[in-house]
């Protein structure tokens, strides 16, 4: 069975992170989301969340393609996960791309999948802040 990784926030979650969902379990058989914590999010990436992380990880759960889902509480964790998961395949969107290169030395491969254009959730909290004025 080859197993997937990917990270990320997944806040709002909309057709962006779906098409990365999609593609990176078609990658292999199954597929594990870490995601950020409440704690990870804004102490690490200064980024606040509309929904808390158990919101963020019950939309998870409720997508076909995910397997399971797991806190990211720091940036070191991923070199543990992959040996502590059996991790075949690292994923990410290609904002990232050359970021995680280093997992290569763990036996894993890396791909970065292309973003979908157009769609983030700072674009979608922009557009509502719009709509409401
Ligand atoms: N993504 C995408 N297309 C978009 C928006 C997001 O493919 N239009 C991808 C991102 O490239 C990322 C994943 O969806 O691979 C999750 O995006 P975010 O929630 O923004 O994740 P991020 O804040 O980049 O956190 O340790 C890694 C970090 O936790 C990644």
């Amino acid at each position: 069975m080859k197993r997937v990784i990917t990270y990320g926030t997944f806040d709002l979650l909309h057709y962006g992170h779906i098409n990365l969902l999609r593609r990176a379990k078609a990658l292999g058989d199954y597929l594990i989301v870490a995601l950020s914590t409440d704690d990870f999010n804004w102490l690490e990436k200064q980024k606040k969340c509309c929904f808390s992380y158990e919101q963020r990880k019950s939309l998870l759960e409720a997508v076909r393609y995910v397997d399971l889902v797991i806190p990211e509480e720091s940036w070191e964790q991923k070199k543990s996960d992959m040996h502590e998961y059996h991790i075949d395949t690292f994923v990410m969107g290609d904002d990232w791309r050359g970021k995680f290169d280093f997992l290569r030395d763990e036996g894993v491969e890396v791909v970065y999948l292309e973003r979908t254009p157009e769609i983030s959730t700072t674009q979608i909290k922009q557009d509502l802040n719009t709509t409401q004025k």
